[in-house]
């Protein structure tokens, strides 16, 4: 059976785990092509991802690119990668026959779930509760990018990053906390891909806990430090999801050691 969507990324990635956890539940086939970080600069980035060593040193050349960002050196992509990554990044997602380059984790995802017979985990057939995950989704992609800064410069914090981290925080966990006090999910009644994008994200955020030593070195605190009395409800919401079945499956025990 040919998948549906395709994913080349580093593996594992949180942004990747959107998707997967989406087309589990969603029963979508989706296939996922990667290796550890330090790896994908021995790939060549393509529809047809593979290993360098598979292709000619001459050819070689002409995919060189040099990285843009979270990656150091260069890298090797296609054209026809590029033509339908414009921006270059992993994880990049594709239809079924690679004609189609989808790029923006939560826009891969959003794929995952049209993909599937009833679109349930994005609004179904309802076009503003879809478009309400939308705005829930814009404000998760403003908090991710933050962190993805935060994250890469957190040997080198500054007074300027970590204010604009920690009102980043702030901002997005305060909006979360006020969605989750009279429902049980961030849209609604019914759990969608507000939820499983919030997960993934935030997961990866407060892994900030596992370099504590290298922050408060710094002269800074973790950022999250209070977070489970601070925003009670988030709290309750990711815990309760990440002992679901389809997203332990996917996660495993990431979150573990931030709550130890
Ligand atoms: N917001 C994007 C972030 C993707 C991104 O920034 N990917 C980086 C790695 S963390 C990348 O692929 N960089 C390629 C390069 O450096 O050329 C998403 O959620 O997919």
């Amino acid at each position: 059976m040919t998948e549906d969507i395709r994913i080349f990324s580093y593996l594992p990635n949180p942004r990747v785990w959107k998707s997967l956890i989406t087309a589990k539940l969603a029963k979508v086939e989706i296939k996922v092509i990667g290796d550890k970080p330090r790896n994908l600069p021995e790939w060549l980035w393509d529809f047809d991802a593979k290993k360098l060593e598979e292709i000619d040193s001459e050819e070689l050349r002409k995919y060189k690119r040099q990285s843009k960002r979270g990656f150091k050196g260069d890298l090797f992509k296609t054209d026809e990668f590029l033509d339908k990554h414009p921006f270059g990044t992993v994880p990049a997602g594709f239809n079924s026959d690679g004609s189609v380059g989808i790029f923006e984790s939560n826009s891969i995802m959003r794929a995952v779930a049209r993909a599937s017979n009833n679109h349930k985990l994005y609004g179904g057939t309802n076009k503003l509760t879809q478009s309400r995950i939308d705005s829930f989704l814009d404000a998760n992609l403003v908090f991710a990018r933050e962190f993805q800064v935060y994250v890469l410069e957190l040997t080198e914090l500054n007074d300027y990053l970590y204010k604009r981290m920690t009102s980043a925080y702030l901002f997005y966990l305060d909006g979360i906390e006020k969605a989750l006090a009279n429902q049980s999910y961030i849209v609604g009644n019914e759990l969608s891909i507000a939820d499983i994008s919030f997960v993934c994200d935030f997961a990866q955020f407060l892994r900030e806990r596992d370099s504590k030593e290298i922050i408060n070195n710094q002269g800074y605190e973790i950022i999250s430090k209070n977070f489970e009395e601070e925003f009670p409800y988030v709290f309750e919401h990711l815990m309760k999801l990440y002992q679901r079945q389809e997203f332990k499956e996917v996660m495993q025990d990431y979150l573990d050691k931030a709550f130890t």
